[in-house]
């Protein structure tokens, strides 16, 4: 293994999965132990076979460590933003199913929240509207192996927590979606300027394939760190894991 004080605790959790990876018959590297080497080939825009060597992965992860990383990892530095002209059009519709199977959620529909917060009253999305709005043209990235660029539109999230008074010493973020899809964050992540409670693609009222009621949106995160169709926001010590992430996906999922 490399030098351990070189890479924080989430880059090694990352190098540990190249590893098994690595380890894994040719079959199977693309399968769920692998899914950190195809983010990272992603990433950093190298495309890796299963006759890479340890070698050649680790050049990928030094550079992967020079780059990308740092606004990956630093909670301080932002991702990088995009003009309207690069917008991807159409921007893809992915989910654990088809696009002919989303479930809309209901107009009526309100936020629910819970944990470790003082104001535990459900929330409108009349009410978030009220939050100054803010948006960001950001680059979405999947691990399945394409990216795209889209414009999302709503409420910085740390507003929203500073409003519920969320207890910001908590270590995580829980999301139950309208879909039976979860997922969660760590603090840091939520707190990110760049962390939004979005409530529009493209300045129009979010569709339902993009999320509607709304989609928490992190350019820090790969795209099923992202929620869409958010019932419940709930904050919590006890990590809640997520569905793809339970699966095997890596949970910080910044890589
Ligand atoms: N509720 C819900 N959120 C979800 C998913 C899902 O299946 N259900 N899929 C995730 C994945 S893997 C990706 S890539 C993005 C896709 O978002 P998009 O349809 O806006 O491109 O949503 C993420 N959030
Ligand atoms: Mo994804």
């Amino acid at each position: 293994m490399p030098d351990k004080k070189i890479f924080n605790p989430h880059e090694k959790e990352i190098i540990k999965d190249v590893y098994k990876g690595l380890d894994l018959p040719t079959r199977r590297l693309f399968g769920k132990r692998a899914l950190s080497l195809g983010a990272i080939s992603m990433l950093t825009g190298c495309s890796l076979t299963s006759e890479d060597s340890i070698e050649e992965a680790l050049m990928v992860m030094s550079r992967f460590n020079d780059g990308v990383q740092s606004w990956l990892f630093d909670p301080n530095k932002m991702a990088p933003t995009y003009s309207e002209e690069m917008l991807t059009k159409p921007f893809p519709f992915n989910a654990f199913y088809t696009e002919d199977e989303i479930r809309p959620s209901p107009d009526n529909f309100k936020l629910k929240v819970s944990g470790l917060v003082q104001d535990t009253k459900d929330w409108t999305l009349t009410e978030l509207r009220a939050f100054p709005q803010t948006s960001q043209i950001t680059r979405h990235i999947c691990v399945e192996g394409w990216s795209a660029i889209g414009k999302w539109g709503g409420v910085r999230f740390s507003d929203f927590l500073k409003r519920i008074g969320a207890d910001s010493t908590a270590k995580f973020v829980g999301f139950r979606c309208h879909d039976d899809y979860y997922t969660s964050i760590d603090m840091p992540t939520a707190l990110h300027a760049q962390t939004l409670l979005t409530l529009t693609y493209a300045d129009e009222v979010l569709p339902p394939k993009y999320g509607y009621p709304m989609k928490l949106r992190m350019p820090t995160k790969l795209g099923y760190k992202n929620p869409k169709y958010i019932q419940e926001i709930f904050v919590t010590n006890v990590n809640p894991g997520g569905y793809w992430e339970d699966q095997g996906y890596n949970w910080f999922g910044g890589s």
